[in-house]
């Protein structure tokens, strides 16, 4: 090679990787400029950096791949609105029962009135823990790995011998419904509507199987706190949490929300009806006036939202944006939490 050619090859090279840097900082610079004025738009947002503004918009809402009580699939519109970009934590909640001295519902002994037939000795305050046995006969009964625990409740989620010292940052369980209400009144929000929660999980993605598009594994790693192996023995953690995870520990979709798949069921404020899709109005929708859910007529239930830690593609696919979970509002169960929405202006 003659050294002129040498030359201007090195030359040529030298800009060429001068210019890459120069491309690669400008890029760099470009996304330190955009986090920080996400920052400070955060900061100037009316509800604060915990809440993610969801535009309003349309959406079709429901699905007709998952369970009947999904359909049928429905246009809806909804008003612009505010949503936790969590799930509300122990540690939050530990702040609301400080300043209200708040009772829960599972840390209080059930009324006997309403629970004529059970036994005297079971009307003691606890909440629903998932204790598997060692071996299952089916998946069909449920039955096999929930009980009532004694003591159970937000402070001992595993019963009177378990804290909630490690894990503070985890989403709060064992809230009924009532407790959820009674939060969100107290930190000036309130319960997202069945729609509201739905719309702000699809996050502006039309029909799509997850909260944030297309492919389980998008990012080549998991993308919620679900449940890996044989259900309910074997809890193979893959994506790393074998319990609840602390909230945000999944990437969040393109409205800035973590966890609307897995982690914890959230409770929001409808009632459950089976039927609702077929005639639920067009407009902002706030649910049935009243309950009915065949599987158990007699029991008037609310929905909740998203899946939990223990959601199995074998058992339950509640992670699903259109999965709808139906549970008596008294209920406080180990993988069920709530995060809170809000009304104020845009930011
Ligand atoms: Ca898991
Ligand atoms: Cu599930």
């Amino acid at each position: 090679m003659k050294p002129a050619t040498r030359t201007s090859i090195i030359f040529v090279s030298i800009i060429v990787s001068g210019g890459a840097l120069a491309v690669k900082w400008v890029m760099r610079e470009a996304g330190r400029v955009g986090r920080e004025q996400e920052t400070r738009r955060a900061l100037r947002a009316p509800m604060g950096v915990d809440m993610a503004w969801i535009p309003g918009g349309k959406f079709t809402m429901g699905s007709n791949d998952g369970q009947l009580d999904e359909r049928p699939i429905h246009d809806v519109k909804v008003k612009g609105f505010w949503m936790d970009r969590y799930e509300v934590t122990n540690d939050q909640f530990a702040k609301f029962v400080e300043a209200t001295g708040y009772v829960t519902t599972a840390e209080q002994s059930p009324d006997p009135a309403l629970f004529p037939d059970a036994p005297k000795e079971n009307l003691v305050p606890g909440s629903v823990v998932f204790t598997p046995p060692p071996r299952v006969e089916s998946l069909n009964n449920h039955m096999q790995w929930w009980s009532y625990a004694k003591g159970a409740n937000w402070r001992h989620p595993e019963g009177p011998g378990s804290d909630i010292k490690t894990r503070g940052s985890h989403p709060v369980v064992h809230v009924s419904w009532f407790d959820c209400e009674a939060y969100a009144k107290w930190a000036g929000k309130r319960l997202p509507t069945e729609a509201e929660w739905e719309y702000a999980c699809r996050g502006g993605l039309e029909q799509n199987p997850y909260a944030w598009g297309r492919e389980r594994f998008e990012k080549g790693m998991w993308m919620m706190n679900i449940w890996q192996g044989q259900f309910p023995n074997e809890n193979l953690a893959q994506d790393g949490f074998k319990g609840t995870a602390p909230v945000g520990s999944f990437p969040r979709n393109s409205y800035g929300l973590y966890d609307m798949a897995g982690n914890v069921w959230e409770w929001v404020a409808d009632w459950y009806r089976s039927d609702y899709y077929s005639k639920s109005p067009r407009d902002n929708p706030t649910g049935p006036v009243d309950s009915f859910d065949p599987d158990e007529p007699g029991v008037q239930k609310r929905v909740g939202r998203g899946g939990s830690y223990l959601c199995s593609d074998m058992y339950c696919k509640g992670y699903r944006p259109a999965a709808r979970q139906k549970t008596s509002p008294d209920t406080g169960l180990s993988h069920t939490g709530f995060r809170c929405a809000a009304d104020a202006p845009a930011p």
